[in-house]
């Protein structure tokens, strides 16, 4: 008998969430996604759903054990920009918040993913090309989450056998929902002022360079590691997961082949220094050998669905 899989996400509704859980739902049925709302939950969701708080242990078991839960997508978290203003609630979401999850993956046997970030880096860490393992020192305190929750990650899998995976995403670029709090989020910003007034003012300066990725990507590297065979994953903190890096001032060349009067001007503020102590580039061929990643979007097919998408988007 082949066992299906019942799916809990958390954070359904946020960048990420928003455009995995319907692609759990066309793989694994509607019947079987469950999404944890939390405060946002939008009037078109259809689906299974779920409200808690996953700082909330007893309200998570309980939902684990009404759908017996057998995969969970930990995508709930406080991002870096909001994580320098709200520093405990940002340790409470994402460290303690995590921890609820491994442990009770350990007790129900739970496969779990977990999203990490390019945050874990810092200034320390050689920000060309960054290799899978190297120094992690962030100086945000989102970044300060990451490497905790990675360092936990391997541990429960150490000690405990816990089939946890995650991958440290770069800036994500999308269309359907916007970023919230985070300091890449000057990348899918600048298309929506870009079609509405044609300018826009960037809180970084024009040759910040953040590796990137379009969310299509993002969402096919997650499913192909939850995907892969067990004894493929050779990295259980979390995986380098890469695609493009461009500058701002590239952005706005690209953009400006569709929008030909399309004007940037800058004004950088403290998510300038974060923009700065993370890597310009990552290298992920740990990812690539072990199951195979592959990204499909470069910066001009990026460009070029994301101004078809907004302008389609804007007008309704
Ligand atoms: C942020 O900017 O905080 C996030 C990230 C890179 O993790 N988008």
């Amino acid at each position: 008998m082949i066992m299906t899989e019942k799916i809990l996400v958390t954070g359904p509704f946020g960048q990420i969430g928003s455009e995995l859980v319907p692609e759990l739902q066309n793989r694994y049925g509607k019947e079987n996604v469950v999404a944890l709302g939390h405060r946002h939950i939008p009037d078109d969701y259809q689906g299974l759903l779920e409200t808690g708080d996953v700082r909330n242990r007893e309200e998570m078991e309980k939902i684990i054990d009404k759908h017996e839960i057998t995969q969970v997508y930990h995508l709930a978290s406080i991002l870096s920009a909001i994580g320098e203003k709200k520093p405990q609630l940002t340790w409470d979401v994402n460290v303690n918040g995590l921890k609820i999850f491994l442990d009770l993956a350990v007790e129900h046997e739970i496969k779990l993913f977990w999203a990490s970030s390019i945050a874990v880096f810092g200034p320390t860490s050689p920000l060309d090309n960054t290799p899978q393992h190297t120094i992690l020192e962030p100086v945000t305190m989102y970044g300060v989450t990451k490497v905790t929750g990675e360092l936990m990650c391997q541990y429960y899998h150490e000690k405990y056998g816990v089939d946890v995976r995650s991958l440290r995403y770069p800036g994500l670029i999308s269309y359907k929902e916007e970023p919230g709090g985070g300091t890449t989020d000057y990348a899918v910003e600048i298309f929506y002022k870009a079609i509405e007034d044609g300018e826009y003012t960037c809180f970084v300066k024009e040759d910040t360079l953040l590796p990137m990725m379009f969310m299509e990507d993002a969402i096919r590297g997650t499913l192909m590691l939850m995907d892969a065979p067990k004894e493929d994953i050779t990295v259980r903190t979390s995986y380098n997961h890469a695609a493009l890096s461009f500058n701002v001032k590239e952005l706005a060349e690209e953009i400006k082949k569709y929008i030909p009067d399309f004007t940037v001007s800058y004004e950088p503020d403290e998510r300038q220094d974060t923009a700065d102590s993370w890597p310009d580039s990552i290298d992920d061929s740990k990812a690539r050998d072990d199951w195979g990643w592959e990204h499909k979007y470069d910066l001009e097919k990026m460009t070029k669905v994301m101004i078809e998408n907004l302008r389609k988007k804007l007008k309704e």
